[in-house]
């Protein structure tokens, strides 16, 4: 037998794939892997072209639509428009972060009030944003991830406004999961380790993060997007069934340090 879930027409829907490097995509092909039916979504028309193109690698046909998470009417569209084309919503992977580059380098209170409100908009209160759109439409045992970081935990070095967002973030979850147990929907978060990411690129001392890991966490070694896909797909899935308001860490155990 099988351990391996089967999500054959279930719906889900995976927000913030910029590139084949995204955890986003490794999460996707994940679920694709595993029969679901998949929604991308992008944040604006400019990157439509190069997700179509990446979603033709997948087994399944999958469903592409703009959503800036930024702008409610438009999220409470791409959520109709969903219900529409794919019925009722099995789970979404919500996995977008956005904070001003100035920012994220140089002293925490740098930063501007507009910095502040724009970093923990985009990366902390979507994800409420994207819950409340889709809660006319969720599936009896429907379950929501997020993607966190160690550093709204506890200080790293650079990260700095994102780190308040994440601690943010990390909060919502836990009322969410609170708010949305009792319909039977449960919401979680992975925090992963650093992996070579667009958002990644240029920010901080990111090797150095890197190589830090590599030598000190009990795995003696990185982490890949493929195995924070694996627990998505654990959480996303029914093998999760009994996880709610949880952040668990797929970073070789490095938090525990
Ligand atoms: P990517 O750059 O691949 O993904 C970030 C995504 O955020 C992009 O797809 C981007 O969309 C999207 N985004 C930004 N602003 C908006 C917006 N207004 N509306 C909709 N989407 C938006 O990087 P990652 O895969 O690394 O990041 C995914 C998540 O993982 C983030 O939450 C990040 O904080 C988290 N994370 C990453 C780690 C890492 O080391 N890489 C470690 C721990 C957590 P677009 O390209 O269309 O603008
Ligand atoms: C301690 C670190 C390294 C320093 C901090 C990095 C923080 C990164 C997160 C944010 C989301 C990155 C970001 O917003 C970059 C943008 O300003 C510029 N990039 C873009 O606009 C690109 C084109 C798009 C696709 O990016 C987004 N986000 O839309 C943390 C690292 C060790 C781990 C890490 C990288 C964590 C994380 O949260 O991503």
């Amino acid at each position: 037998m099988s351990i391996f879930p089967t999500l054959t027409d279930k719906t889900y829907v995976v927000m913030g794939i910029a590139n084949k490097r995204s955890i986003a995509w490794a999460i996707a092909k994940t679920l694709d892997e595993a029969g679901a039916k998949l929604v991308l979504t992008y944040a604006a028309e400019r990157f439509k072209s190069g997700l179509e193109s990446l979603a033709g690698e997948l087994k399944q046909e999958a469903i592409l639509l703009e959503c800036d998470v930024t702008n409610d009417e438009a999220i409470e569209m791409t959520f109709r428009s969903i219900h529409e084309e794919a019925g009722e919503i099995q789970g979404i992977a919500h996995s977008i972060a956005f904070a001003d580059k100035e920012a994220l380098r140089g002293e925490f209170s740098e930063m501007t009030r507009g910095q502040f409100a724009q970093a923990l908009d985009i990366s902390a209160y979507s994800l409420t944003a994207v819950v409340k759109a889709a809660k006319p439409y969720f599936a009896s045992d429907a379950s929501v991830i997020t993607l966190t970081y160690l550093g709204g935990e506890r200080v790293v070095p650079n990260y700095n406004l994102m780190g308040v967002a994440k601690a943010a973030l990390d909060s919502s979850v836990k009322y969410l999961a609170n708010e949305y147990g009792p319909h039977g929907v449960r919401v979680n978060a992975i925090s992963a380790g650093p992996i070579r990411t667009l958002s990644a690129k240029g920010v901080g001392d990111f090797n150095s993060i890197l190589s830090e890991l590599e030598q000190k966490a009990p795995l003696r070694r990185n982490v890949s997007a493929d195995e924070v896909a694996s627990t998505g797909l654990f959480l996303l899935s029914g093998m999760g069934s009994g996880v709610t308001g949880e952040v668990i860490h797929v970073d070789s155990g490095y938090h525990i340090l």
